[in-house]
């Protein structure tokens, strides 16, 4: 097979970019990093010769150019035959949560923007950053609940809604969110796992700081 190229963003504040790292990790599909410091002058223009939407994660398999982390877990979903629950509902209420996590949740980044290394900051709570935060708990009890009988993540076996939700997971960390009992012990797998501890080694390293990412 041709090498896998990642192309990512800062790793102390790339969410996206860590979706897609991550997933690739958990599938075991080897790959090459390229990483961009976001936020510097250049960076736009070294976007732009990475990939179409000039923005981090893309992914290269030869000829091929991918962007946006959704599309970028469902190749790997493909390429390793991982990273989607076997059973067809659980399936696709996984993708519901990807996709719900993909196009909503504006106000839990924009005000707790992801900062890896980051630990005991403080915000005033707003009624939508309430309403995000709730809203992660519920689908992380649901998942949980109907889905979590054959191991510790959201599905029980590792699936691209994990590697979804991983930035969240760092958010709450950082900012400290008030979260049921349920959504604690998710979180906790998460902080443990092997490639996110990795990933947070890497970020501790970086020499980069995006002041407007330093919140609270
Ligand atoms: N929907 C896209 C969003 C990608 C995105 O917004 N990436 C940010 C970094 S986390 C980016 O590249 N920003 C460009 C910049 O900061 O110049 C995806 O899922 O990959």
């Amino acid at each position: 097979m041709a090498p896998l190229t990642l192309v990512i963003g800062n790793k102390n504040y790339s969410s996206w970019s860590l979706r897609a790292w991550l997933l690739l990790k958990h599938v075991g599909l080897p790959v090459e990093e390229i990483v961009v410091p976001l936020d510097m002058p250049g960076t736009h223009e070294e976007l732009e010769r990475h990939g179409p939407s000039g923005r981090v994660p893309v992914l290269r398999h030869g000829e091929l150019c991918l962007w946006d982390s959704l599309a970028i877990c469902e190749y790997a979903a493909e390429l390793s035959g991982k990273g989607w629950p076997q059973e067809r509902a659980a399936r696709a209420i996984a993708r519901s949560v990807c996709a719900e996590m993909h196009s909503s949740f504006t106000t839990l980044r924009s005000l707790w923007p992801m900062n890896a290394r980051a630990r005991n900051r403080h915000t005033a709570l707003t009624a939508a950053l309430e309403a995000d935060i709730e809203r992660i708990d519920e689908i992380w009890n649901d998942c949980r609940t109907r889905f979590g009988a054959g191991g510790p993540w959201l599905f029980g076996e590792y699936s691209v809604a994990d590697a979804f939700y991983a930035p969240a997971v760092l958010r709450f960390n950082t900012y400290g969110a008030r979260i049921s009992q349920t959504a604690r012990w998710y979180m906790a797998t998460v902080l443990e796992d092997s490639a996110l501890q990795e990933w947070l080694a890497a970020a501790k390293q970086e020499p980069w700081k995006i002041a407007a990412d330093e919140v609270g």
